[in-house]
């Protein structure tokens, strides 16, 4: 069945899934989504999950980056996202990835300040920044350079990795998903912050490896239209088999309505629906609509609030 990518070109987290596609060899169709809400087409699929990117196989939705690349990596074992055991620590990796994004996000959004169209400003002002984003861009775009002394300290921890090996990636001669978790915001700050690619010059093997990393490209991607993509859906059956835990830390079982969302104050809507298969790392809730038939939605557990509600 195909790999359906739900994302936009400029996304630096689809960048990461992107790479990671063509780290794996893949083929994937590229279905294109708007870059602000409204996304009907996309919430009919994932129950009001709007972040990007999405991952689509059959009727099988995954959301967020890390359920995505863990569903590759079950997919399409070779070549693995962990070379050199670094399996668990990747993941790890992941989370401090994530948190760098985000201090990068308030370095582009600052740097921009009036520049940034409003309606571009005021949904992810709201998205990363909470309900008072607007004194918050404010205050970045007064005093990046507290942003940027940050993240200096965790690009040179970066570069000191990197220098202190031989080799072409972070884990050894073949990348993995280390170096994408790292990647996705080197390209973003070299792209999007005018000075981004004066201020990385300074990180020597940092830029080598950016290259390296640029080098392995894509895979074979194919555009689609969304209104393909839910057809597919449509016609397809959930590939997903039941799956209990009787050690959930939260007492979670297959059958239980129970509402989830990126566990940030983000002003998100929350995906309802029935679980099917809960595990430590994952939980996938089923759904069922006109436009796409019945659903199973996957989310990752680390970062996301799980509720029962009945
Ligand atoms: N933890 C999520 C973060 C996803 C995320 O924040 N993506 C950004 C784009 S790079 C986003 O959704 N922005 C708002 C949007 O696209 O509507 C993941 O790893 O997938």
């Amino acid at each position: 069945m195909d790999i359906i990518l739900h994302n936009y070109p400029q996304s630096p987290v689809a960048e990461k899934v992107r790479l990671g596609l063509g780290l794996k060899g893949a083929a994937w169709k590229d279905v294109l989504i708007p870059r602000i809400p409204p996304k009907p087409d996309l919430v009919a699929l994932t129950g009001g999950y709007r972040r990007t990117p999405v991952m689509q196989i059959g009727a099988d939705v995954y959301c967020d980056s890390q359920c995505i690349l863990q569903e590759l990596e079950r997919r399409l074992p070779q070549p693995s996202f962990f070379p050199n055991d670094s399996q668990g620590l990747a993941w790890g990796i992941s989370r401090w990835g994530e948190q760098v994004f985000v201090e990068s996000i308030k370095l582009v959004l600052g740097a921009a300040g009036e520049a940034l169209p409003q309606d571009f400003a005021q949904d992810r002002g709201r998205l990363y920044f909470g309900p008072d984003w607007q004194n918050q861009l404010q205050n970045f775009n007064q005093h990046l350079a507290p942003i940027i002394a940050q993240i200096r300290v965790h690009l040179s921890w970066v570069e000191q990795r990197l220098s202190m090996s031989v080799s072409n990636f972070l884990f050894g001669n073949a990348p993995g998903l280390a170096d994408l978790e790292i990647y996705y915001f080197v390209w973003f700050i070299r792209g999007r912050w005018a000075q981004g690619p004066e201020f990385l010059a300074q990180f020597v093997k940092l830029v080598e490896w950016e290259s390296r990393m640029a080098a392995i490209g894509h895979g074979q991607m194919s555009p689609l239209s969304a209104q393909e993509a839910l057809e597919i859906a449509k016609n397809s059956q959930v590939q997903t088999l039941e799956q209990n835990d009787s050690n959930d830390p939260q007492g979670l079982t297959p059958g239980m309505q129970v509402s989830i969302k990126p566990d940030v104050d983000g002003g998100e809507q929350a995906t309802e629906g029935r679980i099917l298969a809960i595990n430590q790392d994952t939980i996938s809730v089923l759904r069922k609509n006109d436009q796409v038939g019945k659903v199973c939605i996957h989310f990752p557990r680390a970062g996301y609030q799980v509720q029962v509600i009945d």
